[in-house]
């Protein structure tokens, strides 16, 4: 799967709920995950690959050596508290990476590849991987949640790397 780069317009796109969870679907998600390791990311949203669902594959921070990928299919953040800052960076735009805000601690319900609601609880890393990857399925890149003065330093410096 190819990784859409930065101003690709599927990046500025709303997503929209998944309705079916079948085996093409769970194909998909799979060789997800393998891109995004292959990238060596630790998140990745479906329309960073053009597909405008609103489901994300991520690394699974809870577990040893991070060696579980957590997929959150029609994702809902139900609570949001504190906050922290974030230096981030995005496979859709290499080689960049800034401080952004986020929440400190969120609640997000979502539906796994069975098709069972879990509910997240997540705290640190996989706190604000979920807030970054929840963003893309509203279009909504890092740059976003900058503060306004970083935000256009760092819009100057993406818009002439990726014309
Ligand atoms: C989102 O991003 C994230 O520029 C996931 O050259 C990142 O996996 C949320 C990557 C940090 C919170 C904190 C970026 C790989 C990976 C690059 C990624 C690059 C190679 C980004
Ligand atoms: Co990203």
């Amino acid at each position: 799967m190819d990784i859409k780069i930065y101003p690709d317009p599927v990046l500025f796109e709303d997503c929209e709920e998944v309705s079916v969870i079948n085996d093409d679907f769970i194909a998909k998600v799979n060789e997800m995950i393998e891109t995004m390791r292959n990238a060596d990311g630790i998140g990745l949203a479906a329309p960073q690959i053009g597909i405008l669902g609103r489901f994300f594959v991520c690394l699974d921070f809870s577990t040893e050596e991070r060696v579980d990928s957590l997929v959150l299919i029609n994702p809902v953040i139900t609570e949001k508290k504190g906050r922290v800052e974030s230096k981030e960076g995005c496979l859709s735009i290499p080689g960049f990476y800034e401080y952004v805000y986020r929440y400190e601690e969120i609640e997000v319900k979502a539906l796994d590849l069975k098709g069972k609601e879990i509910v997240y609880c997540p705290t640190g890393l996989q706190s604000v991987v979920f807030q970054h990857e929840y963003d893309h399925l509203d279009g909504i890149l890092f740059p976003e949640r900058m503060n306004s003065i970083t935000k256009d330093i760092f819009m100057k410096k993406i818009n002439k790397e990726f014309k």
